[in-house]
């Protein structure tokens, strides 16, 4: 019997430089049940990942790029591709790193449980059954680390809230203020996951093995990293330092008028 995310599913697919990587994945996940459609977004790798898919596309309906003009970062590449699947009629929006750290086999696992009742199910390295190869011990410090300081600054439970293998339900991306998501990099993952929880929505997590890319260089870079942190602070106090001074000088500002209006 067919499950019911069949035919309802679409994988996001963010790259950068994946030309080692691409072709290969995209193969993979059209060759999943359920007629899994996929949608690239591309960012004008410079080593010409966009018109590699647009030829895979001319041969395959179910495959689909979204050409950027250049990097744009991980979060915004997202959201085009949230854009992109609300205004069709998918169910189920997914998903994944390019570079086969997420393996396209562990898909079903996701939606399976998505379409059980979950309306964000995330691929876990960080739960009983999930796993890390291949990583230095400074970047599984990192991702610890982060993971750590969400689930005590934000109260995040999701264990692997920095994870980009994902399966929403589209009610939860029409529900949230997308717009409203300050991080255009990495960060977003974990906003995303801190304001899904913060609506009331159901989360859940599979267990994978996260299996570090064999082809391709990532393009985490320090900076990105600096952020994640900045956006947990950012996330805890619930404002950037400086709209914090700023609103305090609106404050003091609207209490001069009224005094001011009070010895009128
Ligand atoms: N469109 C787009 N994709 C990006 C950008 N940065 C990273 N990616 C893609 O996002 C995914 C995750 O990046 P990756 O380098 O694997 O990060 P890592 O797994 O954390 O080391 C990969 O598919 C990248 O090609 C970007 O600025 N724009
Ligand atoms: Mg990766």
């Amino acid at each position: 019997m067919a499950a019911d995310w069949h035919g309802q599913a679409l994988m996001i697919v963010p790259t950068y430089n994946e030309k080692e990587n691409i072709a290969r994945l995209l193969g993979r996940l059209r060759a999943l049940p359920g007629d899994v459609h996929v949608l690239v977004v591309d960012d004008n790798s410079p080593d010409g990942t966009g018109g590699l898919v647009d030829e895979l596309a001319a041969a395959d309906a179910g495959i689909r790029v979204l050409h950027r003009a250049g990097k744009l970062g991980l979060g915004t590449a997202y959201k085009a591709g949230f854009a992109y699947g609300l205004e069709r009629s998918y169910r189920y929006l997914c998903t994944m790193d390019a570079d086969f750290s997420h393996s396209p086999e562990s898909l079903p696992d996701l939606l399976g449980k998505a379409s059980s009742g979950y309306d964000l199910v995330v691929g876990s390295r960080y739960v009983p059954g999930g796993a890390v190869e291949g990583w230095p011990t400074s970047r599984k410090v990192l991702s610890s680390g982060a993971n750590l300081l969400a689930h005590l600054l934000l109260g995040v439970t999701v264990r692997d809230c920095t994870a980009g293998f994902r399966c929403y339900q589209r009610q939860v991306l029409e529900t949230i203020d997308l717009d409203a998501i300050f991080s255009s990099g990495y960060s977003f993952l974990m906003e995303m996951a801190f304001h899904v929880q913060r609506a009331g929505f159901r989360c859940g997590e599979v267990p994978i093995t996260f299996v570090n890319r064999a082809e391709g260089d990532s393009k985490i870079s320090k900076t990105e990293i600096y952020k994640a942190f900045y956006t947990l602070l950012r996330l805890r106090t619930r404002a950037l330092p400086w709209e914090w001074v700023v609103g305090k000088m609106k404050a003091r500002k609207r209490n001069g008028v009224e005094m001011g209006r009070l010895g009128d």
